[in-house]
This record gives structure tokens, sequence and C-alpha cells, in this order.
């Protein structure tokens, strides 16, 4: 990479379950240290990490663009790839590892959970700002880089045929949550449904819109810039606002083994909403509000989905630490799913008077 000045040393960076990230420091002929952030990127789950790294090159000039129009900072407020030293936005290792680097942006911090209701709000804001500066964006220039990403019903289909396999033989302790999947099937079709009959747009959306992916300035607490963008991609919205809540409206951690701290916190529920409203900045359809409760459902649904397909499947997708670790994942997602069932009519509440307040 073209990295300035002579290495210095590096570290393991940040808490994502597919790529690995490492934080590098280099020190520059003038002595000054200068940080980098350095990645190798998964390409058993991201197979054509060339056509990936055009997806960003492109979305990030695109940004810069509109960041330059508002006199913003391109270097806090977008990613920037960092180039190889003959050009090019990624290198391939003599074992066929494929890396990439970016600028570091200094003075930011992520969150791993909802430390100050506040930073929920500018998590919520700058995720709905994101996709409402995309909104021009010809999504016919980005590249699928996992197809299928959020088809629910697909991977109701790859659940239900690693049930059939159980090639660990894991199916038989995990009979509750199979069964609670399984009775939640016809969810799984509403959202596309709409897709198909022209009642949602198809956007282009984040996809992944945890908490931990937004950068938060550390002088001012707001919410700066959005990263991992590896799974931008044409989406609902209802995914971008699903995700956020089902990782960061959720009371305990994505991986809590103490099933009683697990549920929706609606505090945060409704800061979310309000904040990623805003952000949208009133682009969003009347369909597309209606349906973000169903949103966050759907997103924590699917999510605990693929953890216990993964589970079953022998571990062979997210990371995991230890022992049963996606299945403590999935078992979180599942019973955030139940208590967001018992709160739906508040939640759809909630929805209702912010669509109402932001019409006014
Ligand atoms: C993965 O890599 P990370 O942690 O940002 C996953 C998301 C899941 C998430 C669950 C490419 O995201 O879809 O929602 O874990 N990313 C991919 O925490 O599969
Ligand atoms: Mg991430």
């Amino acid at each position: 990479m073209d990295f300035d000045g002579n290495y210095i040393k590096h570290e393991r960076n940040g808490n994502g379950h597919i790529n690995d990230t490492f934080l590098v420091w280099f020190q520059k002929e003038n002595g000054d240290y200068i940080k980098y952030i350095l990645q190798r990127m998964n390409h058993e789950i991201f197979k054509n990490p060339e056509q990936l790294m055009e997806n960003i090159c492109s979305v990030t000039s695109f940004l810069k663009e509109k960041i330059k129009e508002r006199n913003g900072d391109i270097h806090r407020e977008t990613m920037n790839v960092i180039p190889t030293k003959t050009g090019a936005p990624f290198f391939i290792d003599s074992i066929g590892c494929y890396w990439r680097a970016y600028e570091y942006i200094t003075e930011a911090v992520s969150y791993e959970q909802v430390e100050r209701p506040e930073d929920f709000y500018q998590c919520a804001y700058t995720f709905g700002a994101f996709q409402n500066q995309l909104s021009d964006y010809d999504a016919g220039k980005l590249h699928e880089t996992i197809p299928d990403f959020h088809n629910t019903p697909l991977r109701f289909k790859t659940f239900s045929e690693a049930v059939e396999k159980d090639i660990c033989g894991r199916a038989k302790e995990v009979s509750y949550e199979i069964d609670f999947i399984r009775n939640r099937e016809q969810d799984m079709n509403v959202c596309l449904n709409l897709l198909r009959k022209g009642e949602l747009p198809l956007r282009v959306t984040h996809n992944d819109t945890k908490l931990n992916n937004i950068m938060m300035d550390i002088n001012t607490g707001k919410g700066i810039c959005v990263v991992d963008l590896d799974t931008v991609m044409p989406g609902l919205s209802l995914y971008d606002f699903g995700d956020s809540i089902r990782f960061g409206a959720n009371n305990a951690a994505e991986d809590e083994r103490d099933l009683s701290k697990v549920s929706l916190n609606l505090s945060l529920f409704e800061l979310y909403t309000s904040g990623f409203l805003k952000g949208c900045n009133k682009s969003l359809t009347e369909k597309e509000i209606e349906m973000l409760p169903m949103g966050a459902k759907l997103m924590t649904l699917e999510c605990g989905m693929r953890f216990l397909t993964d589970y079953l499947s022998g571990d062979t997708y997210f990371r995991i630490h230890r022992e049963g670790h996606n299945l403590d994942r999935c078992r979180t997602q599942l019973k955030l799913v139940e208590d967001m069932e018992k709160k739906w009519a508040e939640m759809e509440n909630i929805v209702n008077q912010i669509q109402d307040k932001s019409s006014l």
C-alpha cells in the first residue's frame, strides 16, 4: 500500500464477524505518526473482491463530491481508500489473500452498545442521511457483492436445508429455535412481496447498519462517517432501519447468554425512528414508514436464522470466539423477535406519532 513513512506496529481493530481488521502505525520523515486501517477481506464470503472494491471506490467518490458541495471534510465524512503503490485499490498477497487500506479517521470512535441515548439518535440520523445522499446514485453501477443478501425467504430455504442435512448432529438440541423460525415463515415474504407489487421502492442501501458501523466525533458527539461499505447494494430502506434496531435497540449484546436481559428498548426504538426519518429528509414513502416495525422484526428474525444456519453447518461463516457462540447469538435474536411481537402495538404507535409530527 502507498503508506507514508516507515512501519512501526499494528494491532487488531474492531469486532467485525467477517473481515480481519488491523490498525497500523507508520512514522513519517518529519517524525509524526500516522495511522491507517488495513483489512484482509474475506473472499470466501465476498467472492469477487475486484467488484466489491469497484463499488466502494465509486460510492466514496460520489459521496466526496456531495461532501465538497456542503464544505464538509472529505477525510472524516467518508472512507478514503489508500491505493497500492501501483494505484490498485487492493493488494493480493503471495497466498492469495486480498488486502485493502483506508485512511484512519482521527478523533472518532464507534460503539458496540448504546452508551448515551444521544449516540443512537446520531447513528440513526447518519444512516438516514447516508441513504438519502445516495438517492441519486445510479444503482445500475453497483455490483451485488453478496447476491440475495436480504432475501429472507431464500435464507429460510438455506436454513431448512441446513436443518435437513444436520451435518454436525446439532439439530436435536435446538428444536425450540427451529420451530420458532418455522412458525414465522409467513413473515419472511411480506416485504419482498410489497417490493414485487411496486408498493415499496428499491433504493441504494447499506444493508449492515450496526451501531459499530458509524464513526462518532469524540469532540462534538456527532455521527460523522458510515463505514463498512461492503454490502452497499440495492435494497429496502426497511433493511437499514431494521438492522440498526436489531443491534442497537436491544437492551443486551448480540451474544448475551442471559436471555432475561434481552428485550427491545422502546425509548431507543423511538429515538432511532425519529433520527432515521430526519436523516432521510422526507424521502421515505408512507408505506415505507408504515412498514418500519416489520423491517425491525424481519431483520432480527433473518439474523437469528442466519446464526442458527451457521451453527448447524459447523460455524463456517461468522467468526466465533467460543463454543456455541452462534447459538447464543441466534437465541438473543429470537428472544428479541418475541419481545417485538409483544410490543408490536407500541412500536406501531411510536412510528405513527413520529410520522404525524414530522408531517406537520
Ligand atoms: C456481519 O462483519 P459484520 O460484523 O459487520 C454480517 C451482517 C450481520 C452481522 C451480525 C457480510 O457483519 O450481515 O448482520 O455480522 N455481514 C455479512 O452481527 O454477512
Ligand atoms: Mg461491520
